[in-house]
Formats: C-alpha cells, sequence, structure tokens
C-alpha cells in the first residue's frame, strides 16, 4: 500500500501563485537549495509552469564581433590578455561579416542574435559602429542583444535610441568571492552598468558562472544578487564555467551535476518570470543532464556550434534533443 504524504511535505510542496518579489533573504535561498531533489524540482517545474510554456525554448545564437586581447584580468576567460590562451586576436568585424553570421542564424530559425566584444568598455567610436551593427541585424527582422563591457548612462541611451532589445553584463558570482575571480572591475561596477541599462529601457540578460570553485553559499549569494536588483533581469544565463588552457581556472575540480541542476531551480523560484538560460557548457553535458536543466525551469539556450571562442553543441544534435524532448523552439 503506498504511504500518505506527510503534512510537512505537503507544505512543502504547496506552490504559492506567483508574486515577484526583490526581497529574498538569504535564509531562504539557501533553504531552497537544501530542499530533496524531487522537491526542489517539483517546486521549480510547478513556478515554471504557471509563468511559461514548459515545452518551449527560446534560441539565441552568439557572435563574437571583436575578439582577445582584453586588458580585463577576468581568470575564466579566453579573451584577456593576462591569459596565455592560443587564442586568435582580432580586430572588430566588418559590418557584412557580421549580416552574413546573423543572416545564417535567421534561416536555422534563431530569433536573437548576440553580439559580443572583448572590452572594458566600449569607447564613442567603436560603439558608432556597434550601432550599425544592431541597425542592421534589426532589418533583418531579428532581436538584438550586445555585450560590450561596462557602460556609463549616456552609451546605454544611444543603444536604447538604436533600437537594442537586450543588453548582456553577468555579476559573474557572489560579492564575496568576486574578488578571487576578477581584479580590474569591481562588483559595484558592474552593478551600476545593469543599472544604466534598465534606466535606459533595455532588457537586461545578466548571470554568472559556476564551478570556479565557489561554495554552494556563493551560488547562493548571486541569485539573491540578481533576485534582488531593483528589477528582475529579463534573462538570467547560468553559465558552467568552460575550462580554457591558459587560464587560471583551467584544471579546477568540476561542478557536481546536480548541484548545477539545482541552482536552475533555484533561479526559476527566484525570478519566476525572467528566461533562464543554460548557457555555457553545454558541450559537457549529456542529453539527459540538459532535459533535467529543462525540468528545473530553463528555457533557453545559445544555439549554433559557436559560443564566442569556445565550443557549442551542433544545430543537429540540440534539434534532435528538443524533438526527442517534444519540445519547440520559441518563435
Ligand atoms: N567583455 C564583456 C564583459 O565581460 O562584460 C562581454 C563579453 S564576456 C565574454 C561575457 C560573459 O561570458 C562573461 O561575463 C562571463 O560570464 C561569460 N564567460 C566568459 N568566459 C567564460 C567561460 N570560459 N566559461 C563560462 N562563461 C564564460
Ligand atoms: C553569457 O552569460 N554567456 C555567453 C554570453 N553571455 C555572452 C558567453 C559564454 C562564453 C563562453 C566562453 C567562450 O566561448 O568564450
Ligand atoms: Fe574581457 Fe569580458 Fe573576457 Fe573579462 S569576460 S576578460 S571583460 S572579454
Amino acid at each position: 500500500m503506498s504511504q500518505l504524504r506527510s503534512n510537512s511535505t505537503e507544505e512543502q510542496l504547496k506552490v504559492e501563485p506567483t508574486i515577484l518579489r526583490t526581497d529574498w533573504n538569504i535564509d531562504e535561498v539557501e533553504a531552497l537549495f537544501s530542499l530533496p531533489f524531487t522537491d526542489l524540482i517539483f517546486q521549480a517545474q510547478s513556478t515554471h509552469r504557471q509563468n511559461f510554456d514548459p515545452n518551449s525554448v527560446q534560441i539565441s545564437t552568439l557572435l563574437s564581433i571583436k575578439t582577445g586581447a582584453c586588458p580585463e584580468d577576468c581568470s575564466y576567460c579566453s579573451q584577456s590578455a593576462r591569459n596565455d590562451t592560443s587564442l586568435e586576436r582580432e580586430k572588430l568585424l566588418a559590418l557584412d561579416k557580421v549580416v552574413t553570421a546573423a543572416k545564417q542564424a535567421k534561416d536555422s530559425g534563431v530569433t536573437r542574435f548576440c553580439m559580443g566584444a572583448a572590452w572594458r568598455n566600449p569607447t564613442e567610436k567603436s560603439l558608432d559602429n556597434v550601432i550599425e551593427m544592431i541597425e542592421a541585424v534589426k532589418n533583418l527582422g531579428m532581436e538584438t542583444c550586445v555585450t560590450l563591457g561596462m557602460l556609463d548612462v549616456k552609451q546605454a541611451h544611444r543603444l536604447k535610441k538604436a533600437g537594442l532589445n537586450y543588453y548582456n553584463h553577468n555579476l559573474d558570482t557572489s560579492p564575496e568571492f568576486y574578488g578571487t575571480v576578477i581584479s580590474t572591475r569591481t562588483y559595484q561596477d558592474r552593478l551600476d552598468t545593469i543599472q544604466h541599462v534598465q534606466e535606459a529601457g533595455i532588457n537586461v540578460c545578466s548571470g554568472g558562472i559556476l564551478g570556479m570553485g565557489e561554495t554552494r553559499h556563493d551560488r547562493a549569494r548571486l541569485l539573491q544578487e540578481l533576485a534582488n536588483l531593483s528589477q528582475h533581469p529579463d534573462s538570467v544565463p547560468i553559465n558552467d564555467l568552460v575550462q580554457v588552457q591558459g587560464t587560471p581556472l583551467d584544471g579546477i575540480d568540476r561542478l557536481d551535476s546536480f548541484e548545477f541542476i539545482r541552482t536552475i531551480a533555484v533561479a526559476r523560484i527566484l525570478m519566476p518570470k525572467s528566461y533562464v538560460r543554460l548557457s555555457a557548457g553545454r558541450v559537457d553535458m549529456n542529453d539527459e543532464m540538459q532535459s533535467l536543466c529543462f525540468l528545473a525551469g530553463a528555457n533557453s539556450i545559445f544555439y549554433g556550434e559557436r559560443l564566442l571562442t569556445t565550443d557549442n553543441p551542433v544545430e543537429n544534435h540540440d534539434d534532435v534533443l528538443i524533438h526527442k524532448l517534444g519540445m519547440k523552439k520559441e518563435k
């Protein structure tokens, strides 16, 4: 005979109607992380179903428009001039190359095109060039996203005027762990850029990287910081560290898969209406793990065989997985 659930379990599984909170305290966030795995996934999936079509996945394609020689010292990054990686540097791409790549992405069903530049921040001249790219990609009928480093208020407004849809700027990790990963830009600098983007009326894409040697407390603090911004980011990329030879973080112990999935689930619960993107690191995840991430509330991926400088699953593999799961690409 099946056993009846205890009242306390019933309590844990009760899903409240969606309220967008920006006042999460760390004990609440850590309590979510500590739930039994199936209870956590159940709660995340229930939240997800209240706010999204659970079988739909948003897809974006990335293009590196300026590669390498970055003055920042992010210890995970292939593009920092301080990291001795084998990456070939490239100046800002010509407009026609960007348009060709965007057209290709559009032909394979992608609706959002994201352009990334290895800058600490854009100069006014380089922003002029990026604005031309944004306008050209928009003319193809695609949504645009860029990630260019720090922005001041005026630059954020210029991008808004150009019609930019999303700006990606990650917090990367907790404020406490941050200093062990990057020293050339402060956490507050990142918060300031996000605020400038939000105030200009551009959708914010902000998340972080897991598997850099941080603790569960740091992962909880990262999500708490994101969820307690004055407005939740519209999209929250959760990256699994891609270990790149020549970077200080190469060779670090990989994060346990269940801990990664738990982090996705907690992000979904804290930020119920945000797209949670299963971002870098998918080449090292099997299909079952990615499926659990979708079950935990991830509903967006980068699609196409390159991220910025590293590999991503080939399109055909993602198409087969999406089909196998009975999911569809969001239009
Ligand atoms: N240079 C700009 C900046 O850092 O703001 C924009 C591009 S940067 C490559 C965008 C984001 O990619 C970083 O904030 C980081 O979260 C993520 N990223 C970079 N290298 C990564 C890696 N090896 N593994 C996982 N995520 C990575
Ligand atoms: C984000 O959070 N992940 C993307 C996007 N925003 C720009 C970048 C991932 C980069 C992975 C390492 C690389 O390919 O260089
Ligand atoms: Fe430069 Fe961005 Fe890489 Fe940091 S993450 S080194 S800022 S390209």
